[in-house]
């Protein structure tokens, strides 16, 4: 037995408080210093008495050793700190008012860039040497490239500061100054440079420390694109603790346009990410940056910013040894806009800032008069508005925004109106120098101030939206206006404290509907108890014992402590046997069995890309998105259902797709496709889509035709799907897995978009929430089983529909992952009111997924 016991006469006793006091004597064998003598505390006086004069001599050498210390200190200090010498570069640039460019300037080698970089450098080292907080502490300077226009260079500086002057000489560097040169006995003219400002850089960035084999000056040809990679794009991955930039100009008019065509580098953590930075400016200055990115973004994500004059610095700064391909880029110049904005006469019209959708450039200002004719007012729509920036207080537009009568719009918002009183309205944007964004989409139309939505109800924001939203639970109008001074119909409708229309099903379901939790109120349980997610009350002392007392396993689920608890059907079982209290640990990034089982197997769920593209109208779904989602094709018919990829040879199907139908053979493998990695029927060869022929098809042995009951199906690829960014697994949720009421699901598929209209071309995903099965009886009654859920909204709107059946219902769960909650199986009619879809339950059959495929 391991014991902690002191070993006898070990060491010096570290610290044994007031009543310790140590002399001068040698040490005795013991290790203790002879002499030290343990006083109790109350005995102090008496040691005193013993001799007055030996108390002054320790007083004043206490006062000494005091005075003494605070000396050292200071000093310490004054020369560790407050001198300490602190290595500073500043990035900056300037404009040379006397010079004409010479192309030789982009050439770093040339002579002409030498001797005019020489001219530079000295006139820094004067301007540097007139101020006493720069001049004895610059150590080098160096000019990086020159751009045509008004001839501007680009430059660094490094000082080695004291520490105390380090904020001093960050402020005199970013002020703006001149300097004039007097003429040299062979030059006729002075050397004048005006708009010399440097700040401080993240000294990686610093010319010094930049490998040479990975600075690239790229010059835009004419109208064409000119491309540049990553190094070893795509092959091989780029190299770790690079830094690397590519320095981009056009012609002296032009601005640059520059696309990223693919990105993928090690995603954003915290610290020491990996990262690209593009700048407005030759120098990698951050007043001057335009977005920093990491991570991965799909193909179709907006990666195209602008500048606001004729050139562009990209910046590659990595640490991580993480393996992934880098950037491909395009950029190319485009005749500098002669103004921005413009007058408008007609009653209707859109306009948009700057480049929309690419990244509109900075330092821009527009200005619309939007005049309609006839007595009329005028309104405008936000279709889409996306002017965020960092740092900005929220509800302050101190920097990127819109203003229009009087307000001003920033951020990101979802689409709003802002409805004039009279004919006439002046719409300004304004960009600031640095970070830019997509920008807005805008449409202006005239209308009657009596009846500004005719046929619609008016939404305060001045939004127009169909008559029967009104009062149906759901906020349409983003202020809920379309919510407001609502008259409940009792019948199927809860009214909230707020006076908010609900439907009935919702009230305590665990979900603060009404948003002031009026619909979750006298759902509670006695004091001394709680509720369980079945709605039973118990005693407190029953949560989290370990033991399901609920009968859901709602006790044990969320408990901090995850213990070993007795196997039910409604408990997790690790592969030790044993089972945990935790409800769905399965994959959620934390070890909850002792033997790791719970964490095994969880290779996805996980989507490529780390960035999803903002929605830009409608629901379509975006590349890589679902890359579990399968079309399967009946030559000659197309598109008949949807299936999920489980492994690289297992898809999970819906088996009423797989079922024989007016003598056609659905039953046969033979006369199916399946297609991998599709977002757009129209594209089945688009790259990254794999075409693979079906060897089986295993229908549930229980699927009953009639009812529906256990419509599930397995289907075998003939040959292994190759994984790659739009192609992945979806996890398979354990048998006790609960996907709760009132939870939000995705469901994808290539279905109809209308009950009785056609087919989707482009993938489409709809959120939607899970319905309690008590609910689900009732709104379809007699036809609902135990493998069947509803997963829908009461009001409509979102659903599945004829072509989606057999597609999965994607789950985000813990950690991020996706499970795949259920299957598209049935229902009555698409987005009915009060009939929801019905979907075939995954955990249900978890045993038979794995008895079939062994997955
Ligand atoms: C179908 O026919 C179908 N509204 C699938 C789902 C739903 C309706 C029909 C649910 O495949």
């Amino acid at each position: 037995m391991k014991s902690n016991r002191v070993r006898k006469g070990g060491g010096r006793p570290k610290d044994l408080g007031a009543g310790l006091k140590y002399s001068s004597q040698p040490q005795n064998s013991n290790g203790l210093e002879e002499g030290v003598e343990f006083l109790p505390v109350n005995n102090a006086k008496k040691v005193e008495k013993r001799d007055p004069r030996r108390r002054a001599v320790l007083v004043a050498v206490v006062v000494a050793v005091s005075l003494l210390s605070l000396t050292a200190g200071f000093l310490v200090w004054h020369f560790q700190y407050r001198n300490a010498r602190v290595q500073t570069v500043f990035n900056g640039y300037l404009r040379l008012t006397n010079e004409k460019f010479l192309d030789a300037y982009e050439n770093s080698s040339s002579t002409e860039f030498g001797s005019l970089a020489g001219k530079v450098k000295d006139a820094l080292k004067l301007l540097y040497s007139e101020s006493p907080v720069l001049g004895p502490y610059h150590r080098e300077s160096s000019v990086t490239a020159f751009s045509e226009g008004s001839v501007i260079a680009y430059y660094w500086s490094e000082f080695s500061l004291p520490q105390r002057l380090v904020q001093e000489a960050e402020r005199v560097m970013a002020r703006e100054r001149v300097i004039t040169l007097p003429p040299r006995s062979r030059a006729l003219q002075s050397f004048v440079m005006t708009s010399v400002v440097a700040f401080p850089t993240d000294p990686r960035m610093a010319q010094t420390t930049l490998d040479n084999s990975c600075s690239f000056a790229l010059h835009a040809r004419g109208q064409e694109q000119t491309r540049f990679t990553t190094p070893g794009f795509p092959d091989s991955p780029y190299p770790a603790r690079a830094r690397c930039q590519w320095a981009l100009r056009g012609d002296a008019e032009a601005v640059l346009s520059l696309t990223f065509r693919s990105f993928d580098v090690a995603p954003c953590d915290e610290r020491g990410s990996d990262l690209v930075v593009v700048y407005n400016s030759l120098s990698p200055v951050e007043p001057h940056a335009l977005v920093r990115l990491c991570g991965t973004y799909p193909p179709s994500y907006n990666l195209t910013f602008l500048s606001s004059q004729n050139v562009l610095l990209v910046t590659l700064i990595t640490h991580s040894e993480r393996r992934h391909p880098g950037f491909k880029a395009v950029f190319f110049q485009l005749p500098k806009m002669s103004s921005c904005g413009g007058t408008f006469r007609d009653a209707q019209g859109t306009f948009s800032s700057p480049y929309y959708p690419g990244h509109y450039p900075p330092n821009t200002d527009c200005t619309w008069t939007i005049e309609v004719p006839g007595n009329r007012n005028v309104k405008v729509i936000f279709r889409q508005f996306f002017l965020v920036e960092p740092d900005v207080a929220l509800g302050t537009c101190t920097k990127d925004y819109v203003e229009i009568l009087g307000t001003r719009y920033c951020g990101e918002r979802p689409q709003f109106v802002v409805a004039g009183n009279s004919s006439r309205v002046t719409v300004r944007f304004h960009s600031d120098q640095s970070y830019t964004d997509t920008g807005f989409l805008a449409e202006f139309l005239s209308y009657n101030s009596s009846d500004p939505c005719p046929g619609m109800f008016t939404c305060k924001t001045g939004r127009c939206i169909q008559k029967t939203l009104r009062c149906d639970g759901w906020a349409d109008c983003t202020d809920y206006s379309d919510e407001k001074n609502c008259k409940c119909n009792a019948s199927h409708q809860f009214t909230c404290k707020n006076e908010f229309c609900k439907p009935l099903f919702w009230v305590c379901d665990g979900v603060n509907d009404c948003g002031d939790s009026s619909d979750e109120l006298g759902c509670s349980c006695p004091a001394e108890t709680f509720r369980c997610s079945n709605g039973k009350c118990l005693p407190k002392s029953q949560q989290c014992d370990g033991r399901d007392d609920c009968g859901d396993g709602s006790d044990e689920a969320t408990c901090a402590k995850v213990s070993t608890v007795p196997c039910t059907s409604r408990t997790y079982r690790c592969h030790s046997g044993l089972c945990v209290s935790k409800a769905n640990p399965e994959c959620d990034g934390k070890q909850d069995c002792a033997d790791g089982s719970d964490e095994k197997d969880c290779d996805c769920g996980l989507r490529s890309f780390s960035k999803q593209s903002r929605v830009v109208g409608g629901q379509n779904a975006d590349v890589g998105e679902w890359p579990w989602q399968v079309s399967l094709h009946v030559q000659g018919q197309g598109h008949v259902c949807g299936a999920s990829l489980i492994s690289p040879t297992w898809l999970v199907s819906a088996a009423h797709c797989y079922a024989d139908d007016g003598g056609f053979r659905y039953s046969d493998p033979a006369v199916w496709t399946a297609y991998l990695g599709l977002l757009d029927q129209s594209k089945r060869s688009a790259p990254g889509v794999q075409e693979h022929r079906l060897k089986r098809i295993i229908r549930h042995p229980s699927f009953n035709d009639f009812t529906y009951d256990y419509d599930i199906a397995l289907l075998e690829l003939e040959r292994p799907a190759a994984f790659s960014s739009v192609v992945r697994p979806i996890c398979l949720p354990d048998a006790t897995h609960v996907f709760r009421a009132g939870k939000a699901i995705w469901v994808t598929g290539w279905g109809h978009t209308q009950e009785g209209g056609t087919g989707a071309v482009v993938l489409q995903k709809g959120e939607i929430r899970v319905i309690n099965q008590t609910t689900c009886e009732k709104l379809l009654p007699q036809q609902i089983t135990a493998r069947m859920m509803c997963v829908g909204y009461l009001s409509g709107a979102v659903d599945a529909c004829q072509g989606d059946s057999g597609g999965p219902l994607s789950s985000v769960e813990a950690d991020g992952r996706i499970f795949q909650a259920g299957v598209v199986s049935w229902g009555e009619g698409c987005a009915r009111r009060e009939k929801p879809g019905v979907y075939t339950r995954l955990p249900w059959f978890r045993s038979w997924i794995k008895d079939q495929t062994g997955v």
